[in-house]
This record gives C-alpha cells, sequence and structure tokens, in this order.
C-alpha cells in the first residue's frame, strides 16, 4: 500500500530532517568551553556565598537549591544548541517536501495544511538538535490524523437504524469509476447483514451497463429491477422502490451511467434522479489511483448534487494514497468503504490508523 509515497516521502523527510538539523548547528567547541567556564564560575560563586551564608547564619544548614543550579546550566546550553529556523528557511526546506506530496496526488489544500502545521511547529521555535526528527514525525503524524478526521461512517448500523423501509441508495461518478461492482459489493456484504437487497439498472445509457449489473444480480442471487436500453432510469428507480416497499426489502441499491461532471445534461438526470427515488444516501464512487482528479470530481457532483459519503475504488493498484488523505478533508464527506479488488468481497471499512501507518510506518 502506497509504496511510491512511503518511498518518496521518507527520503522527503530525511532531506527535510537534515537541513533543520544543520540549522540547529552543534554548539562550537569554544562555546562548549566558555559554558564550561561560566558554569564553574557561578558555581563557585554560589560555593562563596553559601560560605558567607553559613557563616553569619549557622545554624541555618540549608542546600542550595538544586534546580537553580539544573536550570542556570540548561539555559546556557540551550542557548548554544538552539537557533531558531526562519520562515524563508522553512519555505526553501518544504520545497523537497511539497514536490513529493504533488507527485503523489495530495490535493493543494492538504499540502498547504501539512505545511502550515509543519511552519507553526519548527519556524521561530527554538528547537534543540536532537529533538527536530521527532518534531517532524509528530507534526506529520497530527496533519494526518486530523485530516483523516471524519466521524466514522457505519453503513450497516444506519440502514438498520432507519425506521423506514426501504433505505435507498444512488451510487454516483464518472465513466468506469466503479460504480456496478462497488454497488455489487456493497449488496453482498448488506446480504450478509441480514438485509434483504434490490439492485437497479439505473445506467439505461449503456445496453452492456443493464447485462453488467445483470450478472452481478444473478451472481448474488438478488433481485434486480430493470428497464428498457435507453429508458428513463429515474422511472426504474420509482418502480423499484415501490416494489421495495410492497415487499417490504430493507435496501434499494441504485446504478447509475458514467458520467463527466461537466456533462449538463447528464447531470440534469441526475437531479431528477434525486428527486424521484429521494434516496436515503448519494454515494460518490471515485477512483483512488487518480488522485486529484477523484478529488475535484468528488467536488463537482457534490457541488451539483450532493454526495453524503466516498467510496474510493481500485485502493489495492494504489501506490501513492493523495486521494486518501485528501478526499475527505476537501470534501468534507466521510470515506464509507475502500474498493480493494474485482470480486464481491474485495470491500474494506476505512481504518484511519491503517492508512496513517501505511504512510509512516
Ligand atoms: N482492482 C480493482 N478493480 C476494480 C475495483 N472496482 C472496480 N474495478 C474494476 O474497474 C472496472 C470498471 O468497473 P465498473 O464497476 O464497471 O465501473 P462503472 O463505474 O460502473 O463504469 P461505467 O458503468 O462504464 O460508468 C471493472 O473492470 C472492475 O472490475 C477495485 O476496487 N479494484
Ligand atoms: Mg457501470
Amino acid at each position: 500500500m502506497f509504496k511510491f509515497l512511503k518511498e518518496k516521502l521518507s527520503k522527503a523527510l530525511n532531506v527535510f530532517k537534515e537541513k533543520a538539523e544543520e540549522e540547529i548547528e552543534e554548539p562550537k567547541e569554544e562555546i562548549k568551553e566558555e559554558v564550561k567556564e561560566k558554569v564553574q564560575v557561578k558555581t563557585e560563586k554560589k560555593k562563596e556565598e553559601k560560605k558567607e551564608e553559613k557563616s553569619v547564619e549557622r545554624e541555618i544548614k540549608e542546600e542550595p537549591k538544586k534546580e537553580e543550579k539544573i536550570s542556570f546550566i540548561q539555559k546556557i546550553k540551550e542557548k548554544v544548541t538552539t537557533k531558531v529556523i526562519d520562515e524563508e528557511k522553512f519555505e526553501e526546506m518544504f520545497w523537497d517536501l511539497e514536490l513529493v506530496l504533488m507527485e503523489n496526488n495530495v490535493a493543494v489544500e492538504v499540502i498547504e495544511k501539512i505545511k502550515e502545521d509543519l511552519k507553526m511547529d519548527i519556524v521561530n521555535v527554538p528547537i534543540k538538535r536532537n529533538e527536530i526528527s521527532e518534531i517532524v514525525e509528530k507534526t506529520l503524524r497530527k496533519s494526518l490524523e486530523d485530516l483523516l478526521n471524519f466521524e466514522e461512517f457505519n453503513l450497516v448500523e444506519k440502514i438498520k437504524n432507519n425506521d423506514e423501509k426501504p433505505f435507498v441508495i444512488v451510487f454516483f461518478g464518472i465513466n468506469g469509476s466503479g460504480k456496478t461492482t462497488t454497488l455489487s459489493k456493497v449488496a453482498n456484504l448488506l446480504k450478509k447483514e441480514g438485509l434483504s437487497c434490490v439492485l437497479v439498472a439505473g445506467d439505461t445509457w449503456r445496453k452492456a451497463a443493464i447485462e453488467q449489473i445483470e450478472d452481478w444480480a444473478n451472481k448474488l442471487n438478488i433481485k434486480l429491477i430493470k428497464g428498457q436500453y435507453g429508458a428513463d432510469p429515474a422511472a426504474i428507480g420509482f418502480d423499484a422502490v415501490a416494489y421495495a416497499k410492497k415487499n417490504k426489502i430493507d435496501v434499494v441499491l441504485m446504478d447509475t451511467a458514467g458520467r463527466q461532471h461537466a456533462n449538463v445534461n447528464l447531470m440534469d438526470e441526475l437531479k431528477k434522479i434525486n428527486r424521484v427515488v429521494k434516496p436515503n444516501l448519494k454515494i460518490f464512487i471515485g477512483e483512488s489511483i487518480t488522485g486529484n482528479d477523484a478529488v475535484n470530481q468528488a467536488k463537482e457532483f457534490d457541488r451539483a448534487i450532493g454526495i453524503d459519503g466516498i467510496i474510493l475504488t481500485k485502493f489495492d493498484a494504489d501506490e501513492k494514497g493523495g486521494a486518501v488523505i485528501s478526499v475527505s478533508y476537501v470534501t468534507l464527506k466521510p470515506i464509507i468503504y475502500l474498493g480493494c479488488g474485482q470480486n464481491a468481497s474485495d470491500l474494506k471499512n476505512f481504518d484511519k490508523e491503517e492508512v496513517i501507518e501505511a504512510i509512516l510506518a
């Protein structure tokens, strides 16, 4: 998982840390000597003071406070072992890291967030040389946690807690993103959870699309509602919901034709489906491997028809991970599942920690 991102990121992070460490130089020998001398002088002085105190008030046998001594030495040491990194230097240091993030399809908004987080923890902050590596890693981990910090979306629970039957889900996305396959995977999962399902062949755009979903329905042994090639998908959806109501089916899963978000007519068709079918859930299907494209499509679909959640497909082939860490932060919608293969069971829950570990471990 994320092999490409992991390798490149780890290299760029090392360069970043090295550069930061170079900025925060080790104290030079003469400075070290100077510190030693200063410490000695101060200690001598303290001893003298102590003697004087003792002679004046012999009965008070108090030791000089240990913390005082330590904090004094530390203060001097810090002065020579820490040097702040200014904004200009940081910009220069971040450049390689920025390139790697861009190369791995991380969205601009996300790169900006990572940059700001690092800047906050590094720029003009006194840092010791040996702390830089830990600070960079901690900050990056925290940024990833924030980016993936959407509320967990438990689809099965949502359906089971829904009072009204059926629970209607419509799947949207551009051509070939994996809508039909993912819809079938979700139906398979819901069926295993004891929920009855009906599939809707809402892609009447291509004749082969009806056959494809029919194959899945047969394979999964789930009822399919279909219409004629070229028929109005909204009407087929309406019939399917009526069928589900009559037969007390728990879930209706409706396929749609793939479309480019720029195609106004096709988008209008989706709007009509929403008006007629009134889905409980609108899921955007995006290809993980297309990175920023998937993020932009999700944004556009959300703007045009409103989406409730996202499933990223082809996660099994994703070497970069940019879409996974960006899409939810940019759209503010949760990732519900990840598609990780072509079979019915190749769907997994989104696991934030697994994704973070895959990037940083
Ligand atoms: N490796 C992999 N392949 C997938 C995944 N999901 C879908 N596919 C494959 O991607 C191709 C397209 O999937 P479809 O489900 O037909 O996509 P679609 O969005 O319905 O396509 P259109 O109906 O043409 O818009 C098929 O060959 C699927 O087997 C996945 O998670 N991993
Ligand atoms: Mg399809």
